[in-house]
């Protein structure tokens, strides 16, 4: 069954992002969040590389786990079977290899913005064919953080990344925003069970929760088959990263 329609196919080349409001039913939805108290129950058995808190100390300053598909099997089907899956093969037009998905929280009082940002920076990819799929576990908005992307992005090559401040977010655009970008500039409001698509390529951010909310959400990364990882590039920042934030006590 065709997940999309040809005219959504088309928007998400244009703008290098898509919004499908509703994309999971409510039991889908809730099924998810059942397995991610699942993921929460056994938190304490994680490496600490993959899970991040804003202030290490108080876990309800949880912001982010990685790679729930090997702590829960049902985030294992989520990523590789059905109909995330097959949406993220009509957008890459090629077999998708399903990557990580991430639980991404913005824990009100102590939640930081997500700098501007493009996963292929990341992603180390040639040719960097890759997309993230972001749903929205609760409405998220202007006041706790909804994410921005920059309309048609994902065209205009790799902007200058530098190190940030930001757990889980270790590289931001040096000059963010442009007026160009200012241009650009789109925030996706979200309901739940509504999920955000968006190219490797294509310049996104988030702000701070400001409000009194929770912003939970969950994130997928699929690269296509044709993208090559520089691995040994990859590994070697990986392993800096987690150095240096382990020297700044911060995992
Ligand atoms: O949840 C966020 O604030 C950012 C998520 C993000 O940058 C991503 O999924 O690529």
């Amino acid at each position: 069954m065709r997940a999309i329609s040809e005219e959504q196919i088309e928007s998400f080349k244009a703008d290098g992002y898509l919004h499908l409001p509703r994309y999971l039913e409510e039991s889908a939805l809730d099924a998810t969040k059942q397995a991610l108290k699942k993921v929460m129950d056994k938190i304490n058995t994680f490496r600490s590389e993959e899970i991040y808190y804003e202030d290490k100390a108080d876990p309800t300053s949880l912001k982010q786990i990685q790679h729930l598909e090997n702590k829960e099997e049902f985030f294992q089907q989520l990523i590789s079977v059905g109909t995330v899956y097959e949406l993220a093969q009509e957008l890459l037009q090629e077999e998708p290899i399903p990557k990580n998905i991430q639980y991404f929280n913005k824990p009100p009082k102590h939640s930081s913005a997500t700098p501007a940002h493009q996963d292929g920076y990341y992603f180390m990819l040639n040719p960097c064919r890759a997309l993230t799929m972001w749903l929205a576990l609760e409405e998220v908005d202007e006041s706790n953080g909804c994410i921005s992307y920059v309309r048609s992005s994902h065209r205009l090559g790799v902007r200058k990344h530098q190190r940030t401040k930001t757990l889980g977010f270790s590289q931001g655009i040096a000059d963010f925003p442009s007026p160009e970008d200012q241009a650009q500039l789109v925030k996706i409001k979200a309901q739940p069970g509504d999920l955000l698509v968006h190219d490797a390529m294509t310049i996104h951010s988030a702000d701070k929760n400001r409000s009194t909310r929770t912003r939970k959400a969950i994130g997928f990364i699929y690269y296509a088959a044709s993208a090559k990882v520089d691995e040994v590039a990859h590994a070697a920042y990986q392993q800096q990263l987690a150095n240096d934030l382990r020297e700044e006590n911060k995992i």
